[in-house]
């Protein structure tokens, strides 16, 4: 597997091709920049409507956008090979992807193989904006890997990249967080099933850190309403993600997810009880649905 990496390293300090790294508008706060990175490419098989091509990818090494520095945007798509957007529309379909860092653990499932799952998104693209002085701290010896699923519902085969703008700021110029995985899915795998008609589905985990929760994100399938993650505890809703529907290649599919930024959204204490709950009315049973609220948490 081939990775291109259009904004390198190098293009960071200001040599190399700088194909797509634009310096953005520096906020009064800290100075950022964005650097994308192209992950891929992926050929995905044709399909059909009903029987889409799919291509499932597991990347051991993804590359960073930087050695060292703290992520505070995070702008996922799904692009050809000359950077327009490819989308059910023309058939490609980002079911997911997954980056985890191999460094560290995941705080809320720790044996998780994955190791710590940092950004994710599916065909909603949400993109992510720490809310002013947090950053995701990147540094020298984290090791990213990069878990992809791929679909495709047009007859043809298509090549796709999946483009990740990243906005960064120095490292240690932020207040550092870490990453929250509810999972209505349970640790260690995240689908589960549904039948028709409506239904919820929770999981709930003893909460081993303490501090603020800054950011958060839903995920869901086709035939998800809104996913959301509650401190049982304090009794504090930390997030209610509503999914929005539009018609993309003759399907009613997921657009977007709602996100929520705050500071704090809520203040969590080690051992409260954290609660994610998922709501879906789909037209079928289906047993690959997923209900996430991915948040991130400032420490102490
Ligand atoms: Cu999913």
């Amino acid at each position: 597997m081939i990775v291109a990496m259009v904004a390198s390293v190098a293009a960071l300090a200001g040599t190399g091709h700088a194909l797509a790294a634009a310096p953005a508008a520096a906020p009064a706060a800290a100075a950022t920049q964005t650097v994308t990175v192209k992950y891929g490419p992926w050929t995905i098989p044709g399909g059909t409507m009903d029987r889409p091509g799919e291509l499932p990818n597991v990347m051991s090494a993804a590359p960073k956008p930087c050695s060292n520095c703290d992520i505070v945007g995070e702008k996922p798509d799904l692009v050809y090979a000359d950077g327009s957007t490819a989308d059910m529309n023309s058939g490609p379909m980002l079911h997911h992807f997954v980056i985890s860092n191999l460094a560290a653990h995941d705080t809320v499932c720790p044996l998780s193989p994955l190791g710590d799952r940092i950004w994710a998104s599916g065909d909603e693209r949400t993109e992510k904006t720490m809310p002013d002085g947090y950053g995701m701290p990147v540094k020298s010896y984290d090791r990213w890997a990069m878990l992809t699923d791929l679909m495709n519902y047009s007859s043809a085969p298509k090549t796709v990249y999946i483009s990740i703008t990243y906005t960064i700021a120095a490292a240690g110029s932020t207040t550092p967080v870490r990453s929250l995985w509810l999972d209505a899915g349970g640790c260690l795998t995240s689908d589960y099933s549904v039948p028709a008609g409506p239904s919820t589905h929770t999981w709930s985990w003893t909460s081993t850190v303490a501090g603020r929760i800054v950011f958060a994100n839903g995920h869901q399938h086709a035939g998800g309403v809104h996913v959301k993650a509650a401190d049982d505890t304090t009794g504090t809703l930390i997030c209610d993600s509503p999914a929005t529907y539009d018609t993309m290649g003759g399907m009613r599919t997921i657009v977007k997810m709602g996100t929520c930024s705050g500071d704090p959204l809520a203040t969590v204490a080690r051992g409260d009880r954290l609660t994610v709950t998922s709501y879906y009315d789909s037209p079928a049973a289906r047993n690959d649905v997923m209900g996430i609220v991915h948040a991130y948490i400032a420490e102490g």
